[in-house]
């Protein structure tokens, strides 16, 4: 309950402060980004969030050992590397990262390899707590099942996305922009805000903006679960932490 009310507050700071240093720049060029209300919240900074639970605190889903080696080399080297990529490609990174991802075609392989890993990391860190609620509720539940029928349903079309990710890659929920709920999954560290063709994404329209991601790379699972991609996806569930999602899928329908 603690993280829960750490969270919280975290969330509204963070939106206020997004909200204002956005709507002086107004530079958001996706149609998702722009528009009334411009674009409010979950804006995404070049530095590494702190967790807001221990490595150990997904035990025993995801393991201590697994969540340091993600967060603290694996995450921190997207970081790093998108760091040093905005650097010599003159992006001001004081700015939200996502005004790069929504232009991502006009960057180097490095900028999108990294800003693409740093701001799936962001949100995936966020998407998850200990005893996660299991399932979502009001709008979001709502959206869900007139978009899939059921929540069952929804579960599983995602759950067949991230098993069926050829390689290492992304499942994700989005909401695309006819605010309808979308399922789909990317290659690599490539997302739903990138401004690339459908044939390199080989995701056909799956483009705007991302309520949920999961992370499928090897290194998400691998020590504990070894080639079971599908036990680390059902277990997964069981931290979803909906609430966070909930406002967050609140907050990008007034995008
Ligand atoms: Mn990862």
């Amino acid at each position: 309950m603690k993280n829960n009310k750490i969270s919280r507050k975290k969330f509204i700071a963070h939106s206020a402060k997004a909200v204002a240093a956005v709507s002086t720049a107004q530079l958001f060029s996706s149609p998702l980004l722009a528009g009334p209300g411009t674009p409010l919240s979950y804006t995404t900074t070049f530095e590494q969030s702190p967790l807001s639970y221990a490595y150990n605190a997904l035990e025993p889903i995801i393991d201590a050992t697994t969540m340091e080696i993600h967060y603290s080399k694996h995450a921190a080297a997207y970081c790093k590397n998108l760091k040093e990529a905005a650097l010599a490609e003159k992006v001001d990174s004081n700015k939200p990262l996502e005004e790069v991802l929504v232009k991502i075609s006009k960057y180097s392989a490095k900028m999108r390899n990294n800003a693409g890993g740093h701001y799936n990391h962001e949100l995936f860190w966020k998407s998850m707590k200990a005893n996660g609620e299991g399932k979502p509720s009001g709008p979001l539940l709502a959206a869900i099942e007139s978009n899939f029928n059921s929540f069952d349903a929804f579960k599983a079309q995602f759950t067949d996305a991230g098993k069926n990710r050829f390689g290492s890659g992304w499942a994700w929920l989005v909401l695309d922009k006819n605010k309808k709920l979308i399922i789909g999954s990317s290659p690599n560290q490539d997302n739903p805000l990138m401004d690339l063709p459908a044939v390199q994404t080989g995701v056909g329209e799956l483009k705007g903006f991302p309520v949920m991601g999961l992370d499928v790379w090897e290194h998400a699972y691998y020590l504990k679960y070894q080639n079971r991609r599908a036990d680390y996806i059902e277990n997964w569930w069981k931290l979803v932490n909906w609430e966070f999602l909930q406002q967050r899928y609140e907050l990008s329908l007034k995008m």
